[in-house]
């Protein structure tokens, strides 16, 4: 195996043997021969193009929900994921039928290979990996196009799942996958990647629209930490639809629904906090869900990245339920919606009766929901307080959070920032420093959450709105900072809408990632002054100096 996709690489360099993840080798040779074979569905479907035969948006969202389930932290499940093979075979078998021998035997060899014995699945994965690109600089753009469309293609799963679908986002991943069957020159590549920055903005656009359209505008909300006296389940992940869905199915039922991880942003949504039962959020970030799961005694949903392997001595392995691309071996999985129906979550629900009521592990409030519905809501007081020198600068910390000590960094800059200066945050990132009671300036409170990785779109949102207030010309010229944290595929979605956006000098960490070359690094250096992160003080410094 060789995986670099995520902040925790082995060495920073690559997981050779196991995932730093716990991702196993065979899991890992599984997702790339699924890649390997989403590479040849879009060849088959822009082949079928040019012949004047246009793919609908199944091919799209299938690709869509396959490359998602590669993400880091979602499908540990070997079965689930040898289903997955099957599936892009039977895909590509079913394009390849409308296609002439003559055509199919120019085509790239991702299109061409089909094989109906899983055995030899296992020989094929170990020759279709991220090594297979010898040349570091081609495999650092190519994986950087890929890792970048898998992220784009969790959000637009998301959307599709609220039944927002754009051919242009499905188009572009299929014609991002087969550029990296290609042989193209370096420039043709930073292209590329440019052009997913722009579709990932397109994208989580989409997700904001569906997330909005479905649910209303996130809103200014006091979220407990705290806990009740009945059963729970804790809902993790980032699916809405299946927020909505487990909402209604426990209605009445005497269960509670907190939310974990990234789940948190749903308790800002005015459909969902007309549910009394639920509480508000439990725990940390992803990586503290052993602790928080132990202790959390009830039922557990895992929608989406990220979920963790279970360590041998726990008490939660028979009250944790995976769904949607969620795959863990051993778990029950509940099944995917059939005919317009809901999910059917009973069996959550059943065992979540059985369970104790959570333990207390902190009590009191977060506060959150300040996506761009909320903050235009509060403009004027924003630019007021800007304009006055209330508020200084503006410190994007949006992204993730991880294992690594580094992170320490983000808390402490967080500490150490000026008082008149606001964070805006967004994805996990925010649990190293959401519960530090910051203080608020005239009423506007210091960090802004608002949402999930998915809705620094509406942080786009408002630095663009800002410019036009101020009347400026380059988005640059701003009072605000950018210092974020990435540990998965999502991030690096966002990351490359920011660049596509126009965005200089962003600090990023805790390290650079592996899967970007020195060359390439040069060029995105040179191009969009990105740097590491280093020392907070400096670092803090430099920032409020627009440096
Ligand atoms: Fe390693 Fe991250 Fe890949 Fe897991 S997802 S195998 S930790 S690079
Ligand atoms: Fe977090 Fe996994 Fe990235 Fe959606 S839940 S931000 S890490």
């Amino acid at each position: 195996m060789f995986c670099f996709q995520c902040q925790e690489t082995a060495k920073n360099i690559g997981c050779t043997v196991k995932g730093m993840c716990g991702k196993e080798e065979e899991t890992a040779n599984l997702q790339d021969l699924l890649i390997f074979n989403l590479k040849g569905i879009a060849v088959l479907a822009q082949a079928l193009k040019a012949n004047g035969k246009k793919t609908d948006n199944e091919v799209g969202h299938f690709v869509s929900k396959a490359l998602f389930t590669t993400i880091t932290n979602a499908n540990f499940d070997d079965d689930s994921l040898v289903k997955w093979v099957d599936q892009s075979l039977t895909c590509k078998k079913a394009l390849s039928t409308k296609l002439d021998d003559d055509i199919l035997n120019t085509l790239h060899a991702s299109a061409t290979w089909f094989c109906d014995n899983v055995a030899d699945y296992r020989e094929k994965a170990k020759t279709v990996g991220v090594l297979a690109t010898e040349n570091e600089d081609v495999r650092s753009l190519r994986e950087l196009l890929i890792i970048g469309i898998k992220g784009i293609a969790a959000y637009a799963d998301h959307a599709a799942v609220l039944g927002v679908e754009k051919d242009e986002i499905y188009d572009f991943i299929l014609e991002a996958l087969v550029s990296t069957t290609q042989d193209l020159s370096v420039d043709e590549m930073v292209g590329m990647v440019m052009k997913a920055g722009e579709c990932s903005v397109t994208t989580m656009a989409a997700l904001d629209e569906a997330n909005t359209g479905a649910y209303g505008n996130p809103e200014i909300s006091q979220v407990n930490i705290g806990v009740a006296d009945n059963p729970g389940i804790l809902i993790s992940g980032h699916d809405l639809k299946d927020m909505e869905e487990l909402l209604k199915q426990t209605r009445g039922t005497g269960v509670d629904v907190y939310t974990h991880g990234e789940m948190l942003p749903a308790n800002y949504y005015p459909a969902f906090k007309k549910y009394d039962h639920l509480k508000g959020n439990y725990g940390s970030s992803w990586w503290k869900q052993n602790d928080d799961f132990e202790t959390f005694n009830g039922a557990i949903l895992m929608t989406t990245n990220c979920i963790i392997p279970i360590k041998k001595k726990n008490t939660y392995q028979d009250r944790i339920f995976t769904t949607g691309v969620v795959g863990y071996p051993g778990l029950t999985h509940v099944a995917d919606r059939a005919d317009g129906k809901s999910k059917d979550f009973s069996a959550v629900i059943d065992r979540a009766k059985k369970c104790a009521p959570p333990t207390e592990i902190e009590t009191g409030t977060i506060v959150g929901g300040f996506a761009h519905n909320q903050v235009m809501a509060l403009a004027d007081k924003v630019v007021d307080a800007v304009k006055s020198g209330a508020v200084k600068r503006f410190i994007v910390m949006a992204g993730c959070d991880g294992r690594q000590k580094g992170r320490g960094y983000f808390t402490e800059v967080a500490q150490k920032l000026p008082n008149d200066t606001i964070i805006l945050t967004a994805g996990c990132a925010k649990y190293r420093y959401n519960k530090l009671n910051l203080g608020d300036i005239g009423g506007i409170p210091r960090v802004l959450d608002a949402g999930q990785c998915n809705d620094s779109y509406s942080l786009a949102v408002i630095a663009l709105k800002l410019k036009e207030v101020f009347e400026l010309d380059d988005i640059n010229d701003l009072p605000i900072s950018f210092d974020i944290g990435w540990y998965e595929q999502k991030a690096v979605a966002v990351l490359l809408a920011l660049l596509f956006l126009g965005v200089k000098g962003i600090r990023l960490g805790p390290t650079l990632p592996a899967f970007v070359s020195p060359t390439v690094l040069n060029v995105l250096v040179e191009n969009f002054d990105i740097k590491p992160i280093g020392d907070v003080d400096e670092d803090i410094a430099a920032m409020m100096l627009g440096k």
